[in-house]
C-alpha cells in the first residue's frame, strides 16, 4: 500500500519500511483532494469519507470533461495495491454457460477497441432542492461529466463468454472496500438490464481521454453506461455477474436508485415495491459559460455557452430565456458527437435595458419532453431534478 500511496501523493515516505503494517501515515488521513486526484481548485468537496466532489458550471465549459473537474462519487474506500499486471474480471451467475475469467491484457488484445464521448450524471444531481430535504450528498448541479471512454464493447465480451438465453441483468463487482471495512461487504453493486449491457456504446473502458482512467475514476478498467444514472458504471471493475433475475447487489433495493413508481406529495413515505428503478436519465442543460454572475454594458451583446443531454434520447431543440421563463429565444445546437454524447449549445443574447437578469437555460427531448423550470416530481432520495439551470447578469 505504502509504495502505491507514495506514487499517488508524489512523494516518498521515509521510514516506511519500519511502519507497522496498519499504520497510516496522517498524510492519509487528511491528504489534500485537489493533489491527491488533481482536481481542480474550485470543485466543492461534500464529503471525504467516502470522497464526493463536484463541480461548478463554469468548470465544465469544455467539450469533453477533463478530469480536472470530473465530479467524483465513491461510495466506499478508493482501492489501494492496484497491480494491473494481475488484474482481472470474472464473469459468473446464473446465466453464464461457464464463469470465465480474462486478464486486462486479454481484453485489451482479444476484442476490438472503440472510443465514445458517454455523458456520465449522478442520480442524485441536483438533490439539494428537493423540499423537505432528501439525506444524501447535498449535490447542486455539478455531478455531471461527459469525457471520452476507450475499451471494448461489454456486448463483444458476453458474446465470448456465452450468455443463456435466461438472462435479465447484469450486475459488477468492483474492488473498493467497504466504509466498514468488512470484506464480506460491497460498497456499491449495481448493474442494468440486458438490452443495456447489449448496447454498442457500453464498454469496459480503459482509458479515459486517451489516458488510463484516473485512479479515483476506476483505474483499470470500469463499465461506463452512459445515459444511465451513474451508479450504473462501476469503477474498478473485478466482474460481472450475469443474472436470471433483476441485480440484488448492494444499492439495488429501494430506496436507492429508485423513485415512487406513481408520483407522490412532497414528503410521502414510500412502501418499497412502489418504488421503481431509475433507467435514461431526463432531459437537462447547464450553462458553463459565463460564470454566473457576469457583468457586462448597456449595449454589448453575451455570448453564453453549454451543454444539454437526455439519457438514451438526443435533445431536439434547447432554448434560453432572460425573463424568468416568460418568453423563449432559441440556441444554436450542435448534433451529438456520438449517441449518449452530450450536445453543446451557444447563444448570442442581447438585453433590451440595463437591470438585474438571470439567463435560464431549457432543453427539450426528442420526445418533445422539455426541463421544468422548478424542482420536478418530490421522491425520497431527491434523485432526477432536472429542473431548468440559471446564472445570473447584471447590465450595467
Ligand atoms: N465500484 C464503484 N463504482 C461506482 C461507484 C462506487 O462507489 N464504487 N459509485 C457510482 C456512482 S453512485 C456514481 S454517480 C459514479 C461516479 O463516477 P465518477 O466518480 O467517476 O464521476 O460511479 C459509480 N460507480
Ligand atoms: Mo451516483
Amino acid at each position: 500500500m505504502l509504495s502505491s500511496a507514495a506514487t499517488l501523493i508524489g512523494g516518498n515516505i521515509i521510514y516506511s519500511a519500519s511502519m507497522p503494517d496498519n499504520y497510516t501515515p496522517l498524510v492519509f488521513q487528511d491528504p489534500d483532494p485537489y493533489k491527491l486526484f488533481g482536481k481542480d481548485p474550485e470543485m466543492t468537496i461534500l464529503n471525504n469519507k467516502p470522497w464526493n466532489i463536484e463541480a461548478k458550471a463554469h468548470l465544465l465549459n469544455d467539450n469533453v470533461t477533463p478530469n480536472k473537474s470530473m465530479f467524483v462519487r465513491n461510495n466506499g474506500l478508493i482501492p489501494q495495491d492496484i497491480d494491473v499486471s494481475k488484474w482481472t474480471i470474472t464473469f459468473d451467475g446464473e446465466s453464464v454457460v461457464s464463469s470465465k475469467t480474462y486478464t486486462l491484457q486479454d481484453l485489451k488484445t482479444k476484442f476490438k477497441h472503440y472510443t465514445y464521448q458517454l455523458t456520465l450524471e449522478c442520480g442524485g444531481n441536483g438533490r439539494s432542492e428537493f423540499n423537505p430535504p432528501a439525506k444524501g450528498n447535498q449535490w447542486t448541479i455539478g455531478a455531471v461529466s461527459c469525457a471520452e471512454w476507450t475499451g471494448v464493447r461489454l456486448k463483444d465480451v458476453l458474446e465470448d463468454v456465452g450468455i443463456k438465453n435466461n438472462a435479465v441483468y447484469i450486475g459488477y463487482h468492483g474492488a473498493d472496500i467497504h466504509l466498514s471495512k468488512d470484506p464480506t461487504k460491497e460498497a456499491i453493486s449495481r448493474g442494468v438490464p440486458m438490452y443495456k449491457a447489449y448496447q454498442e456504446e457500453t464498454l469496459l473502458a480503459f482509458k479515459m481521454n486517451g489516458e488510463d482512467i484516473p485512479l479515483t475514476h476506476g483505474y483499470p478498467l470500469r463499465l461506463v453506461a452512459g445515459g444511465w444514472p451513474a451508479s450504473t458504471s462501476g469503477k474498478w471493475i473485478k466482474g460481472i455477474s450475469v443474472r436470471d433475475k433483476i441485480h440484488d447487489g448492494a444499492k439495488m433495493k429501494a430506496p436507492s436508485y429508485t423513485v415512487p413508481c406513481n408520483t407522490v406529495s412532497p414528503g410521502d413515505k414510500v412502501k418499497e415495491e412502489n418504488m421503481c428503478i431509475i433507467e435514461s436519465m431526463p432531459v437537462k442543460s447547464l450553462i458553463t459559460y459565463p460564470k454566473t454572475g457576469a457583468m457586462i454594458n448597456e449595449g454589448e451583446s453575451l455570448n453564453i455557452k453549454g451543454h444539454a443531454w437526455a439519457g438514451e434520447l438526443a435533445v431536439k431543440s434547447m432554448a434560453y430565456s432572460i425573463d424568468f421563463g416568460a418568453t423563449w429565444n432559441t440556441c444554436v445546437l450542435n448534433k451529438p458527437i456520438n449517441r449518449l454524447a452530450w450536445q453543446h449549445f451557444n447563444a448570442t443574447i442581447k438585453f433590451p435595458k440595463k437591470g438585474y437578469y438571470e439567463v435560464w437555460a431549457k432543453a427539450t427531448d426528442e420526445n418533445g419532453v422539455s426541463q421544468p423550470m422548478i424542482v420536478p416530481g418530490w421522491n425520497p432520495k431527491g434523485y432526477l431534478n432536472n429542473a431548468c439551470h440559471r446564472i445570473a447578469v447584471k447590465v450595467k
